[in-house]
């Protein structure tokens, strides 16, 4: 396996935590953690590591009150970017974003505070999101003069559907609390700590084997990408490998023997 050397990073924080789930955070709370070019690049480099380094489960996280205020719009003002310059920029982040979403690892969004444009595409591709009370989600590109750039026209459509998608874009819309839910920004709603609720998701997450988790958090991401009979077919090989798994035998025994626990409804 692959070392990650955690030194290398700035703004990124990262730890690991004893079970091999390591704790991501965004770390320019003064700046409301907005993406910079530094920022993507390490996150370009983390995600690309971690499926090879034995990473279990990420909790993805942003320091300060905010989770993060999307595209760093004062580097782009004083950069005062080419079109070719910008769709460069757009390229390293969707670099960035595909390695998590098609990276195999599971990867949780701690989310509070804003979560917003640029923020937003971030949050969209982790595969589950946690929101606490002060957690509250919007495209504000229209009112900026620009455009999602970081996979929003895909991932976040993908979450809430076409319609609310193209009005949270024109009108700057915010969703927050339930109604966050009910649309499918976040999957989990905690009047606690978004934080604590993450961990616990991503440690759970962890129990299961890798291989298994590899293909959750990368085949369901590909298929879509395919006609239903390839998706159907690249299923198959999956599940071929997966469910064949040398390290799937001790659980299939210990259902076979009455000693794995059964699956029931919630008290
Ligand atoms: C920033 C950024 C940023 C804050 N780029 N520096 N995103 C937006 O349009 C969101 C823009 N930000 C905000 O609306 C607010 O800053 C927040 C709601 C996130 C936070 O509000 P608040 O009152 O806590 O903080 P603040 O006073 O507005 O900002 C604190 C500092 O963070 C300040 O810097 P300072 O040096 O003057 O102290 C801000 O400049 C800085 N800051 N947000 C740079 N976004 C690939 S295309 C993606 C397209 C997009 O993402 S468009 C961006 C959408």
């Amino acid at each position: 396996t692959v070392q990650i050397d955690t030194s290398r990073y700035t703004n990124l924080a990262l730890e690991r935590q004893e079970d091999d789930v390591w704790i991501v955070t965004l770390n320019r709370p003064s700046k409301r953690n907005a993406l910079d070019v530094d920022t993507i690049e390490e996150l370009v480099d983390f995600f690309s590591t971690a499926p090879r380094a034995g990473v279990r489960a990420v909790v993805l996280a942003g320091s300060g009150d905010h989770f993060c205020a999307g595209l760093d719009l004062i580097e782009h003002h004083d950069e005062d970017r080419s079109p070719a310059d910008f769709m460069h920029v757009c390229l390293r982040w969707h670099e960035a974003f595909n390695k998590m979403e098609y990276g195999g690892v599971p990867i949780i969004a701690a989310l509070q505070g804003a979560v917003v444009g640029g923020g937003l595409e971030l949050a969209s591709a982790a595969h589950v999101r946690v929101m606490d009370k002060t957690a509250y989600f919007a495209l504000p590109e229209g009112q900026r003069g620009l455009f999602t750039g970081g996979g929003a026209t895909i991932r976040v459509t993908d979450l809430v559907g076409k319609a609310r998608m193209i009005d949270m874009m024109l009108t700057g819309r915010v969703y927050q609390g339930q109604e966050a839910i009910d649309v499918g920004l976040a999957q989990y709603f905690t009047e606690g700590s978004s934080f604590d609720m993450a961990l616990e998701v991503a440690r759970k997450a962890a129990q299961n084997l890798p291989l298994s988790n590899f293909a959750i958090c990368s085949a369901v991401s590909h298929m879509q990408n395919m006609s239903a009979l390839d998706a159907a077919y690249a299923e198959s090989v999956v599940a071929g490998v997966v469910n064949t798994q040398p390290d799937a035998r001790a659980r299939l025994a210990a259902f076979a023997d009455k000693s794995a626990a059964r699956v029931r409804p919630n008290d």
